[in-house]
């Protein structure tokens, strides 16, 4: 049931708030040093901006340098468009790098660019050649990208022709398929701003990376053709084995450089604590057994467990060797655990553990530095899981180890990359006077030349389009895309089920472009131009869904869909930290689907039990495992039938009771230990397992009733019922929800008294699924209230400097919600991890389930932070972090959008619903359903209200939907219309809430719009 609440009542709600916490300082009863203040100093000019439509946001100058929009396909790697256009990260080649968390990744850093790419325009007028890449140099540059649709506009009065750029992967909402292309497409429009004719043409260029990783120690040569067909022209990146060299090579003895078999490390000197006095004798106390390395001794840093860091380093030595050879093994974390090699301070070569114990071969090439001084460093900077690394038998060779690096065709960055024209190109000797443009010293551009060379060597390759002729104020598009197709991944790629190079991916993209882009953008107007609510606020709400074409989702070769928290780090869609992602589920159902039938309720399902292992693995969280219900609820609702739950079912319902054993009594309270999202272990009754406890009680009542299970659809009502009860009876503190503990056995991990920002975790989930209060609407209210009020503040920096975060993801001068806060009892210092940290997640599940409740002020606030912390002026704008870059905690952003449409949607059931909390009188929004999406839009004036459902992509069923309508209303007249034709139906009238059956199921396919119309 969604929450029928008039505008009249939302206002009096927000400002008798306002009115209670402005300018009461410091409150009674509040613990002195709880230094958050109650008033949040919050103008009401800036709340007012907050409101406000406004327009597309645009950056310029040093504000591009942060940013770096994800706009490659979904679950295809990480490809950004950075702020000037030019392309960064290229994390395509299936290594995802873990970026630390807090002091590591939130920072402010230009992201880097490891492949030559770009465009650039060269404009012939007067007889003479302009050319200017596509980069900050071509003059004003300026960035105004909305997830998906990257958007650089490029211009300078001294040159005569603008150029706009459009960059993106298609990205169709429910067509996961086509969102999930290794490609990304390039308009680019040139516009004549001269008072003369020009001949315009654009150029392309690619660097070859193919082997991008493994070039520096495989023997290998990469491939270039520039081929001509079907009216385009494709760049096509390949490598292969290098031919055999003509003369044997004369193999010199090798040298060990350290075989660590000395009781200390000789005269390579340590750092930290991570390597102890010297090498280990094998397998450390509590470590999983360790193999593989050679003789009695080793390098071994989990000294303790993963917890130390520090660092060995060699003594300077001269490369006098092709190759050297060395035992890995250990964590995996790229700069964090890894061996280096130093050239002038400089890491030319690093390598890390594949999170096995076991030490196997690995080799640099290192021929191109032979006769320099070099030294080797290890370096454990890692204490999370696999915070460490083993290593042995470090030697110079002339012949590499065969190990680790199998044959060509089957490492991770082996496969194809093409940058293809739509279009004919001109010839390359065409070309070749143009080069000298965009040529420096270090960078050599070929064109349209076949070519192979070894894999050491970087070569770029670039075509150019025909030149045509524009009149002063014409303007013309030309179009490129970039494909990638690098299918050697653990578990394959679903694209490669589809593709078998780079270049079919190109063709496809340019077969389907009209298709593809014109879906892409009807998206973006739908989302972000055709709707009332404030841009601002959708380009935060909607650039966190950037996170699915990151190294943080994974699409498999056999359908699962698979994520990271964050990328690279913390693997096994994480049940826990996905229990706040809402966008996947929403946007493309059939990948969370795939989420809960091929790992929560397969890989990971104790058949048993029913324990949902939180990694996949056989581990409990409690949190998690409720969670797993609820999602299953809502995957079933994002169906277009009942087929998900018939299916699934049996496997839900066991899920549910494992979380019943660990209630034991069915009063509707688990009290015994719950490990959770804070990485730690909550005792006694609480209501953040509690909520999602009760929550996933309800969600279990209404799919057993669905399923005809009418005995445990009594008993879920029965347990929840009582927990609902007990919940007030121990656990309300007047403000608050806490949690009942006893601290004397219990004294670490635990809130007891405190304000968790999470509190209510569970009814922000009913709201999002349509099953109402868990717990009496008034306490709902003020618990989220005296969140809002203790827990968030304009600055951390004085609540910081009194407790000190574990992980700083706020800086002071930065808002934030803090995840929990003693407002009043004593701060507890060894309480709740992460007490002090502030989580984009958790901000946004907040903030949205506060603007279910009416608390819009308060939500637009805690969502207005996120956005001025991620302002690029100091972070990119589309990486939130947490754990690792692109964390999924924060998809939770879709809760607030929901929210604000008050979107209540049951597919198999063909129900939809809304109640705009957002002006209501005048509300226009995107949604999505199981089969399409479109634009519902609400207008209130006077005694009339109107509401249009319009389908724009799909189709959508429907059997029932349900309104808003002001609360006092006793009768309304209500009249529906679909397409034109009358719509027969019925309708009840409650509360403030209008719920109108129609009499035939109604199937409204594209472009059409049904019509209802309220009279009073
Ligand atoms: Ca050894
Ligand atoms: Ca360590
Ligand atoms: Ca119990």
């Amino acid at each position: 049931m969604m929450r029928q609440i008039s505008m009249t009542v939302i206002e009096l709600v927000v400002c008798s708030f306002l009115a209670a916490s402005v300018g009461t300082a410091q409150a009674a009863g509040i613990r002195a040093g709880h230094v958050i203040p109650t008033d949040k100093g919050i103008s009401q000019k800036a709340l007012q901006s907050m409101y406000e439509r406004g327009q597309q946001q645009t950056y310029r100058g040093k504000d591009l340098d942060t940013i770096g929009m994800p706009v490659g396909g979904i679950a295809t790697g990480q490809l950004y468009l950075r702020g000037d256009g030019t392309l960064g990260i290229w994390q395509i080649f299936n290594r995802h790098v873990f970026s630390g968390y807090g002091r590591d990744n939130y920072r402010t850093y230009r992201p880097d660019s490891p492949v030559d790419s770009g465009f650039a325009v060269v404009v012939e007028s007067d007889g003479k050649i302009h050319a200017k890449k596509l980069n900050r140099d071509f003059g004003t540059v300026e960035f105004a990208g909305e997830y998906p649709i990257g958007l650089v506009r490029y211009s300078n009065k001294a040159f005569p022709v603008k150029v706009e750029m459009q960059a993106f992967s298609p990205f169709i909402p429910l067509n996961a398929k086509d969102s999930a292309l290794p490609a990304t497409l390039f308009q680019i429009t040139a516009e004549n701003t001269s008072r003369r004719p020009v001949r315009v043409n654009i150029l392309g260029w690619l660097e070859n990376a193919v082997l991008i990783d493994s070039a520096k120690a495989v023997v290998a040569q990469r491939r270039t053709r520039v081929v001509a067909e079907r009216k385009r022209t494709l760049i096509v990146h390949t490598a292969e084995k290098a031919p055999p060299s003509e003369t044997a090579p004369v193999l010199r003895q090798k040298i060990v450089l350290n075989d660590f078999e000395g009781s200390n490390y000789g005269d390579w000197k340590t750092k930290g604590e991570a390597f102890g006095t010297g090498p280990a004798k094998g397998t450390l106390p509590e470590q999983n057994p360790v193999s593989g390395f050679f003789g009695k001794g080793l390098v071994n840093t989990y000294l303790g467990g993963d917890e130390p860091h520090g660092t060995l380093t060699s003594p300077p030595f001269s490369i006098s060797r092709k190759f050297i050879n060395f035992l890995i093994g250990g964590g995996n974390h790229i700069g964090q655990t890894c061996i280096n090699l130093r050239i002038d301070g400089k890491v030319v070569r690093t390598a890390v553990g594949k999170s096995d114990e076991k030490l196997e071969w690995y080799f640099w090439k290192v021929q191109e530095f032979e006769g320099k001084t070099a030294q080797i460093e290890i370096v454990d900077r890692a204490s999370g899981g696999w915070g460490h690394i083993n290593i042995d038998q470090i030697e110079m060779s002339d012949k590499p180890q065969k190990g680790a690096i199998g044959p060509i065709d089957k490492l991770p960055d082996y496969g194809s990359m093409v940058l293809a024209l739509d279009g004919p190109a001109i010839p390359p000797q065409g070309v070749h006077e143009i080069l000298p443009f965009l040529e420096d010293g270090s960078k050599k551009l070929h064109a349209g030349e076949h070519i192979a060379y070894p894999v050491s060597e970087k070569k770029s390759t670039l075509l150019s389009s025909r030149p045509i002729e524009l009149a002063p104020g014409e303007k013309r598009t030309f179009t490129f895309v970039l494909a990638w197709f690098f299918p050697n991944y653990e578990h394959g790629h679903e694209y490669a089920t589809r593709f078998n190079s780079a270049a079919e991916v190109a063709h496809y993209v340019l077969n389907n472009l009209e298709r593809l882009a014109g879906d892409t953008r009807k998206w973006h107007k739908t989302f972000y131009e055709d709707s009332t609510l404030p841009r601002w606020l959708l380009f935060r709400l909607h650039s966190t869904v950037c996170n699915l074409a990151t190294g943080t989702c994974h699409w498999w070769q056999n359908g699962r869909f698979w994520g990271w928290e964050g990328v690279g780090c913390c693997e096994g869609t994480c049940t826990h930290v996905w229990n706040y992602a809402h966008a996947p589920a929403r946007l493309f159902p059939e990948l969370e689907r795939s989420a809960r039938e091929m790992q929560d309720f397969s890989d990971g399902f104790d058949t048993n039990s029913g324990l949902v292992g939180f990694r996949s693995n056989r581990a409990y969280a409690a949190d998690g495992q409720c969670g797993t219900v609820l999602k299953a609820y809502r995957e079933y609702l994002m169906s277009a039938d009942n087929a998900f739950l018939k299916r699934n079912w049996p496997r839900i319902k066991k899920a549910l009771v494992f979380s019943i054993e660990r209630d034991g009594n069915d009063d509707g309270l688990i009290e015994i230990s719950q490990h959770n999202t804070f990485d730690i272990n909550f005792e006694g009754a609480n209501t953040f397992v509690g909520s999602l406890y009760l929550a996933a009680l309800r969600a279990g009542e209404e799919m057993a009733k669905d399923m005809g299970d009418k005995d445990f659809a009594k008993r879920c009502r029965r347990i929840f019922e009582s927990g609902k009860r007990l919940s007030i009876e121990r656990l309300w503190n007047g403000e608050y929800f806490i949690q009942q503990v006893d601290l004397k056995k219990y004294p670490k991990h635990q809130y007891e008294k405190g304000c968790l920002s999470d509190q209510l975790f569970g009814q922000g989930w009913a709201h999002l699924l349509g099953l109402g209060y868990i717990y009496p609407p008034e306490n709902v209210s003020k618990a989220l209230q005296s969140v809002f009020k203790y827990n968030w503040t304009p600055d951390v920096g004085p609540y910081n400097a009194a407790h000190k975060p574990e992980r700083w993801f706020a800086r002071p001068g930065e808002p934030g919600l803090f995840t929990c806060t003693w407002p009043k009892s004593p701060y507890i210092a060894e309480g709740v991890r992460y007490k002090n940290e502030v989580w984009t997640g958790i901000e946004y599940q907040a903030a949205g389930h506060m603007v279910w409740e009416g608390m819009l002020d308060e939500g637009l606030i805690i969502c207005r932070g996120i956005q001025d912390r991620y302002h690029p002026v100091k972070y990119n704008p589309f990486n939130e972090v947490e754990c690792g870059d692109h964390y999924a905690r924060a998809f939770a952003s879709w809760g607030v959008y929901a929210a604000l449409a008050g979107y209540e949607y049951h597919g198999p059931k063909g129900h939809l619903g809304f109640a705009p909390r957002i002006t209501p009188d005048n509300f226009r929004a995107a949604f999505t359903c199981a089969e399409g999406w479109g634009t519902f839009e609400q207008k209130r004036q006077g005694k009339a209200q109107r509401e249009e459902i319009e389908v724009r992509w799909g189709r959508l069923r429907l059997k029932s939907l349900a309104f808003a309508v002001p609360e006092n209303l006793r009768k309304v007249k209500v009249l529906a219309s679909a397409a034109g034709r009358p719509v027969e139906i019925d309708h009840e009238l409650k509360d403030g809430r209008l719920d109108i059956i129609l009499k035939k199921e109604l199937v409204l396919s594209e472009n059409q719009t049904l019509e209802v119309s309220i009279n009073w």
